[in-house]
């Protein structure tokens, strides 16, 4: 999604701004922009499409210089991808704003700005915005201006401001997307991710919903809450450090992220694991009280971290005894929920930011449920701060779009959720103590499935040509196969689909023929004998098979089945291990497709418009 980097600096921002841009690429953005104030009071501005190396060689053509400025990266959601349409969008040549999120009364407010004579220069929803506040700072300092057309936006916005009569002055304002205030030596910042920041500060400010701040000379930071009243909010140092923005020794940030899987899997069961069972107290003080009145789950989710919930509902019914209702958050927001007594609301996001997430999070808050858990990647996010309860899942900043870590820490973090459920509602203790012992083992096995990197390589390659591909897996493994099916589609851009195996004779066998690779997972579970009747019932049809199968199934290679051998691991979490063989395959099919690994088109990583 759209990036916001802001500064104002003893030195020169534009280095400051466009390196934050950089920081920023990962979530995807087609045009970048950056708008300065000179010392002698002009707004300069510099825009272009495509990635922020063509904005830097623009800027390396024609530098800007100042002590204030903001900077954007776009992804459209109104108008296409122009430099018209990029940010930073200006009111004459006074005033610019940047934007991330969408202003839903933007026709209404467009119709009214061009009754009064403004003319626009683009076809965003962002514009009507530059224009307001314009229109209003004639009426006094740009602080107030920005308060009143705050009162004006219906919608969800994350706001940079600059003013050419405002020396050294950026205003920020934050209203259902992400905003930080990052805090330097007598230096202010602003940025929409606090990755984009790294470079100059580790301590930051999360604003709260409602906020603005105004930035000024001296290091000056000024926030008022959605009341107008000032407000002192608490710096945070970050945690993660500078290093996860870096690709290191591997060609992209995804290959990184999938062979950091043993170490960040090994974190999030760090000082969560008893002798013998999961430690309720990991969910926080309260957990015990709220989970020992829970009755059934509603889990709610979207893309990746959806199918994290849709395996944890087999795990729950089975090892916790409790009924779970999984649903992707753009629904469920939008739907007359019923909640029986008991309900525990359950969000899963990598970011904490995804708009849907965080807007169907804010629906339950007005139904009766029990309370809410928030299992999530970024701590201080918006779905952390507003949850009852959170476990965090320690996968580290995730560059990559397509998300792979912060999937199998997300299913770590859902199988703790299971058993400190199962605890409190009477799971045989031995039952636990395995499968405590069996996720100990976890990140050693996963180590070992990521050495059989080369094999799944090898298999890339029969992929380069395909346009289809099918995924098949059963029980738990199904989830895991629309996860391998989404992961391909997303990267590799080949159309991929993924069945119940006991589906494919109601309908997609008719696609199968020797043009349609299909891939199974093959557990050792009690439904392997099933899936191999399925897996036969393609071969007879000439689809080529490509199956992951656990080393003790006696599942032979032959001529159209190629068989990689995984190894074994306590059935319930199979559906982790299993994944990582999907991610690599991907991963090998998009680069020797040659797709923007990292960065696939069309897409962003976190979503924080609806
Ligand atoms: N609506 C604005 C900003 C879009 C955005 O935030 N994307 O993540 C535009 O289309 O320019």
């Amino acid at each position: 999604m759209c990036g916001i980097v802001g500064a104002v600096a003893q030195r020169n921002v534009q280095g400051i701004l466009l390196e934050g841009l950089k920081r920023l690429e990962y979530r995807g953005y087609d045009s970048a922009g950056m708008a300065i104030r000179a010392d002698d009071g002009r707004l300069q501005r510099c825009r272009a499409l495509g990635k922020v190396a063509a904005l830097e060689d623009k800027l390396a053509a024609a530098p800007l210089a100042g002590h204030s400025g903001i900077a954007h990266t776009r992804w459209a959601t109104h108008g296409r991808p122009s430099e018209a349409n990029a940010h930073p969008h200006q009111s004459g040549e006074r005033l610019a704003v940047v934007h991330n999120g969408i202003i839903e009364n933007h026709e209404a407010l467009r119709d009214e700005l061009e009754a009064v004579g403004y003319s626009f220069a683009s076809e965003t929803d962002t514009e009507v915005v530059a224009h307001l506040l314009e229109r209003e700072a004639r009426q006094g300092d740009l602080l107030g201006a920005v308060q009143r057309v705050l009162a004006r936006l219906d919608g969800a916005y994350a706001l940079g401001v600059i003013h050419a009569d405002e020396p050294d002055v950026v205003i920020g304002a934050r209203k259902g997307s992400p905003l930080v205030v990052g805090v330097g030596i007598e230096e202010a910042f602003l940025a929409s991710d606090p990755l984009a920041l790294l470079r100059v500060t580790d301590r930051f400010i999360y604003l709260e919903e409602g906020d603005v701040v105004r930035l000024a000379a001296g290091g000056e930071i000024t926030i008022l809450d959605a009341a107008g009243t000032p407000v002192t909010r608490e710096i945070q140092t970050f945690e993660h450090g500078d290093g996860a923005a870096s690709k290191g020794e591997y060609r992209h940030f995804m290959l990184k992220e999938i062979h950091e899987q043993p170490t960040v899997i090994a974190a999030a069961l760090e000082g969560r694991l008893g002798d013998r069972n999961v430690l309720v107290e990991s969910f926080g003080p309260e957990a015990e009280t709220l989970f020992a009145g829970v009755r059934q789950i509603h889990l709610v989710a979207c893309g990746t971290s959806y199918h994290a919930g849709l395996v944890a509902r087999y795990w729950l019914e089975r090892y916790a005894g409790v009924p779970v209702q999984v649903e992707v958050a753009s629904e469920y927001r939008y739907r007359r929920v019923v909640v029986p007594e008991g309900t525990l609301f359950v969000t899963l996001s990598q970011s904490g930011e995804t708009a849907d997430t965080l807007a169907a999070l804010r629906f339950a808050r007005d139904r009766d449920y029990l309370g809410s858990l928030a299992i999530c990647n970024v701590p201080g996010s918006s779905l952390v701060r507003e949850s009852d309860l959170t476990l965090m899942t320690r996968a580290g900043p995730e560059i990559g779009v397509a998300s792979t870590k912060a999937f199998t820490t997300q299913l770590t973090a859902l199988m703790l959720l299971t058993l400190a459920l199962g605890r409190l509602r009477g799971q045989d203790p031995d039952e636990q103590a395995g499968l405590v012992e069996a996720l100990r083992g976890l990140p050693g096995l996963v180590r070992r499935v990521l050495s059989l990197d080369p094999a799944i390589e090898a298999l890339s390659t029969a992929f380069g040509e395909k346009h289809h591909a099918l995924f098949l897996g059963r029980g738990a493994h199904f989830p895991i196969a629309l996860e391998g099916a989404l992961k391909l589609k997303e990267i590799s851009y080949i159309h991929a689909e993924a069945y119940p195996a006991g589906e494919l004779k109601h309908g997609p066998l008719a696609l199968v023929d020797s043009e349609m690779p299909v891939i199974s997972v093959a557990p050792n579970d009690e439904l392997l004998d099933k899936l191999k009747s399925n897996l036969q019932e393609v071969r007879a049809r000439g689809g080529e098979l490509f199956v992951f199968a656990d080393a003790e199934v006696g599942l032979a290679e032959e001529e159209g089945v190629h068989v990689l051998r995984l190894p074994h691991v306590h059935e319930a979490l199979a559906p982790i291990l299993y994944t990582l063989p999907l991610q690599l395959l991907s991963y090998h099919v998009a680069v020797l497709k040659g797709t923007d690994v990292d960065q696939p088109r069309n897409l962003a990583k976190s979503v924080t418009v609806e």
